[in-house]
């Protein structure tokens, strides 16, 4: 019998507002992110580590073995299901920083439906400091995307659907206290508005998806963690989890992906091999690399 949950999840395309972390566990990762960013850090890993974040930092890679967290994503899911993805969404007090509205799943290239976020709110995340909006049922429609370069645009190529097609008054927002979490759809339309607060909004999403399905390899890394359950398909490379490794060589695997993917959004962008690959000779250095973020103004 489907549970309240994913008859929820089916018909609007989210559940949201269940808690998973006490106050005081946010505000300890939250307090921990703050160490990170009050640091001296290589202008590489000020960009890089809101991508993959849990080959990155301890926390984030417990998070994505959180039992409340598998257990809502298995209501969906079944047993078997990786996390593939781990993203920081962090905007600075009075940032203009946005998220174009767009479906994951326009550009995921996964090969079938079972595949979910679940962002959890480290700060609180309200209508002022930009929370995640979206629209109810909407993940039942394919939309056009084009990809609308804004260097205030958080996501990296900019995929949008253009604003002709959207109704504002049909976006919702996703209010969450701190420790509280919304699980959508792949393919509900979603993104964020400008922080207008003096405070930051910190977000922190994860992508799971079941072991039977498959990411577009011509943007995405082929490693996951699995968190779930056993892979009888084996479509994926297995990552280490920091219980059974050590930070030090999930961040090897963090670097790697990171220049894998910068290469192949280039090579999107800049549709000359050659010209490509003279410029990853350079840019896969982290120095190289930290200077194109710092001029794309990513810093
Ligand atoms: O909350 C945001 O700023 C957007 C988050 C988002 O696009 C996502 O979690 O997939």
């Amino acid at each position: 019998m489907m549970s309240e949950i994913s008859k929820e999840f089916f018909e609007n395309g989210f559940v949201t507002k269940h808690k998973i972390l006490s106050d005081e566990e946010a505000d300890s990762i939250n307090n921990e992110y703050n160490e990170f960013l009050n640091q001296k850090n290589k202008w590489v890993d000020l960009v890089e580590h809101k991508s993959k974040t849990h080959l990155f930092f301890p926390w984030a890679n417990k998070l994505i073995h959180n039992d409340k967290i598998l257990n809502l994503a298995s209501k969906i899911l079944g047993n078997n299901f990786y996390c593939w993805n781990s993203l920081i969404f962090y905007k600075k007090p009075r940032s203009k920083a946005f998220v174009s509205m767009h479906q994951d799943q326009n550009y995921w290239g996964i090969i079938h439906d079972k595949a979910l976020s679940i962002q959890i709110a480290i700060s609180n995340s309200t209508e002022k400091n930009g929370c995640l909006k979206l629209i109810p049922k909407s993940h039942t429609k394919d939309f056009v995307h084009k990809d609308y370069s804004n260097l205030n645009n958080i996501l990296a190529r900019g995929q949008s659907i253009s604003s002709n097609e959207i109704n504002k008054n049909d976006l919702i927002n996703i209010d969450l206290n701190k420790g509280e979490c919304c699980m959508f759809h792949g393919n509900i339309v979603h993104g964020s508005y400008e922080n207008m607060s003096d405070q930051p909004r910190f977000l922190f999403t994860m992508r799971f998806l079941t072991t039977d399905n498959k990411i577009q390899n011509k943007y995405y890394y082929n490693n996951a963690t699995l968190v779930k359950g056993e892979d009888k398909f084996n479509y994926f490379e297995r990552e280490d989890t920091v219980e059974n490794s050590s930070i030090t060589s999930l961040r090897v695997l963090h670097k790697k992906n990171l220049i894998d993917q910068f290469s192949k959004y280039l090579n999107l962008k800049i549709k000359n091999t050659l010209f490509c690959s003279i410029l990853m000779f350079f840019l896969k250095f982290d120095s190289f690399r930290g200077l194109f973020y710092k001029l794309i103004k990513k810093i």
